[in-house]
């Protein structure tokens, strides 16, 4: 026999199931780690490589899934996709694709980088030149057909070259989809590191490296962009704390290697503008670090200028950083030092 009391409380119970579930899924879809492509111009400076050294870290929580890198620039020693290949293998996870652009920034010439051939040379890996590499392109566009639909992170923190070609491919062996087609199915978000705002007296140098891909990518380049500008970065102060890391680390090798100031980037550390880029594709914009501005689209010229329209349709945002840039430096200097969590894998 069931007493009233008891049939409401069945009934309570019967109610809180779907509710009980619905918060379940929630709590899987929150705790599923965002799958992100890394799309960097490692050579020059070294906060790329702090980058990957924040990427991985928040791997080793669980929080992204590093599916694919691509470089976009031309690393005179050849070396830049190796020196990807030797941090990812420090951190268990040397197995990762890797791509590079043959013609990088064919428009420029580069310093050969203080650090990529030494991490090449020092540090495990079985990558081989970047001109031996398989293709940007190619890999990008096996990443994403390969992912989920509406669930890949693009995150870009050099030239916007790779981002060009991959808008203007065509249907190939991975995807029947064209660039522009295969962005808007499987892409969720994108944040590029570039461009400053809400305007840039000089232009920035990640738009400078290719201007005609960035004005293509702000125009074209479908779906929700995050830009993040040099003012960010700028203002975060990051990298001394390598100086507790292992021997063993590559990321530490690249800043005692990379000059800076008046010594080396370890000495007393430097900008952050990679760091924090990846901190946005993977933890997004959240409210304790950061000021989201939208409502407005960026528009860049053909000399590198961006700048910040406020009342345009687009799905375009720009971050300001909420408060002191310490509590982000704190947090990337906390992700940039810590140890992997599993062994090396080629
Ligand atoms: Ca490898
Ligand atoms: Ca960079």
């Amino acid at each position: 026999m069931f007493s009233i009391n008891s049939i409401h409380s069945l009934r309570l119970k019967l109610l809180a199931i779907p509710v009980l579930c619905s918060f379940t899924m929630l709590t899987a879809q929150a705790s599923e780690p965002v799958r992100i492509i890394l799309d960097t111009d490692i050579s020059n400076d070294c906060d790329d490589a702090g980058a990957l050294a924040v990427l991985h870290a928040l791997a080793d929580q669980g929080k992204a899934e590093i599916i694919a890198i691509v470089t976009n620039i031309k690393c005179p020693a050849n070396a830049s996709a190796a020196a990807v290949d030797a941090i990812n293998t420090y951190y268990g996870r040397g197995n990762i694709p890797i791509g590079t652009d043959k013609d990088g920034l064919k428009f420029r010439t580069l310093r050969p980088s203080s650090f990529t051939a030494a991490v090449r040379d020092e540090f495990p890996h079985d990558t081989p030149g970047d001109l031996q590499c398989p293709d940007s392109i190619d890999i990008c566009r096996k990443a994403l057909a390969s992912q989920p639909d509406h669930s890949v992170v693009y995150c870009s923190v050099g030239a916007l070259s790779n981002m060009e070609d991959l808008l203007r491919s065509s249907p190939d062996q991975h995807s029947p989809l064209n660039g522009k087609e295969l962005i808007r199915k499987k892409v969720r978000v994108t944040v590029i590191m570039g461009g400053g705002f809400p305007r840039t007296v000089s232009p920035e140098t990640n738009l400078l490296l290719d201007p005609s891909a960035a004005v293509t990518i702000t125009n074209y380049w479908p779906g929700k962009i995050i830009w993040q500008g040099y003012e960010v970065g700028k203002a975060i102060i990051t990298g001394a704390a390598l100086k507790k890391a292992g021997k063993d680390n590559p990321v530490r090798r690249a800043y005692e290697l990379r000059p800076f100031g008046e010594g080396k980037a370890i000495d007393h550390g430097k900008p952050s503008h990679d760091q924090a880029a990846v901190l946005l594709a993977v933890l997004g914009i959240l409210p304790e670090y950061w000021i989201e501005i939208s409502n407005g689209r960026v528009v860049i010229d053909s000399d590198g200028h961006s700048q910040w329209k406020a009342g345009r349709k687009k799905s375009h945002r720009y971050v300001k950083i909420k408060g002191s840039p310490r509590k982000l430096g704190d947090l990337i200097e906390h992700l940039m030092i810590q140890p992997p969590a599993a062994t090396k894998t080629f």
